[in-house]
């Protein structure tokens, strides 16, 4: 059964662009909505909506008649905090508060594997894990699942928590050989995340059936989720890039090159 109204923040993102299309199927009306520049409605299913995630009473507007959230709006590399305040930790605090407000139920959130960053590679992780976020913006999606946890228990709002390894057409280097997640898992792990029943809050990774994958992902058996792509049809172009230098943060942490990112001073 479809969703009457779905919104879909981040919509002229990366990921946005593509959920836009692939979540058609599971909502009667998709409310896209970001800060930058998106393509017009294609028709009565679509509605476009700008708005800037930092700018509380426009989020309580865009949450209107919402049934359930796609949440990909934000910064999405390292930045200075000053930056990633705004959009990531003001931004959704916003949208969760304008969500208890309209009475909507659900939210799929777009955290990510930077919430875990400054584990080594190689060290095997579940969502239970302890958190070592690897920099601002890390921590600001470990701030978004705490805020999802905290608005499942105190008003019932119910979240899955996506930390998404690296979502492109495919893998860039080394590294994405292990955290790799195609767009047709990604839309899977969506799907799961808005229409399984009882998620209260729920953390998953969002990776695809990579060899030697560190994460260890059966706290997504709860969503029934099975992926169905891998790196591994990657692995001989990918192997003809030069491995990086032993002491490349690329080659050392699960966050890579964000780790090492950074300080931002005299701005
Ligand atoms: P993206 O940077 O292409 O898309 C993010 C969108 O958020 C942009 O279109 C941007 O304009 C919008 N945005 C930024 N500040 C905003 C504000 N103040 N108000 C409203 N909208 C604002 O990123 P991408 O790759 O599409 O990622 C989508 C989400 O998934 C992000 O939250 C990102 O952190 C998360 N993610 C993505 C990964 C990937 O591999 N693509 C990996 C891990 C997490
Ligand atoms: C992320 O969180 C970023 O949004 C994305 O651009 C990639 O850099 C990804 O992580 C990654 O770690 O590969």
């Amino acid at each position: 059964q479809p969703y009457g109204r779905i919104l879909l923040t981040g919509a002229a993102g990366g990921l946005g662009k593509v959920l836009r299309e692939t979540l058609r199927p599971y909502a009667r009306v998709l409310r896209l909505s970001d800060i930058a520049a998106m393509a017009p409605a294609e028709g009565p299913h679509e509605e476009v909506v700008p708005c800037d995630l930092a700018d509380k009473d426009a989020v309580d507007a865009l949450l209107d008649g919402v049934d359930a959230v796609v949440h990909l709006g934000g910064i999405s590399v390292e930045r200075p905090f000053e930056e990633v305040i705004e959009a990531n930790i003001r931004g959704t605090y916003h949208l969760y508060e304008a969500a208890r407000r309209h009475g909507t139920r659900r939210v799929v959130f777009a955290s990510s594997n930077h919430v875990i960053g400054f584990h080594r590679q190689g060290v095997r992780l579940d969502s239970r894990s302890p958190r070592r976020p690897d920099g601002y913006y890390g921590l600001s999606k470990s701030f978004g699942e705490d805020l999802a946890s905290f608005y499942h228990d105190r008003y019932g709002i119910e979240t899955v928590s996506v930390r998404i390894g690296s979502s492109f057409p495919q893998p860039r280097n080394r590294r994405m050989m292990h955290t790799w997640l195609s767009y047709r898992d990604l839309t899977d792990l969506v799907r799961r995340g808005l229409f399984t029943p009882g998620v209260g809050h729920t953390v998953v990774y969002g990776v695809s059936d990579n060899r030697d994958s560190w994460w260890d992902n059966s706290g997504a058996a709860i969503l029934g989720y099975v992926p169905q792509d891998s790196s591994e049809v990657f692995r001989a172009e990918i192997e003809r890039q030069p491995e990086p230098p032993a002491d490349d943060p690329d080659r050392i942490y699960q966050g890579g090159a964000f780790t090492a990112a950074g300080p931002y001073e005299n701005l």
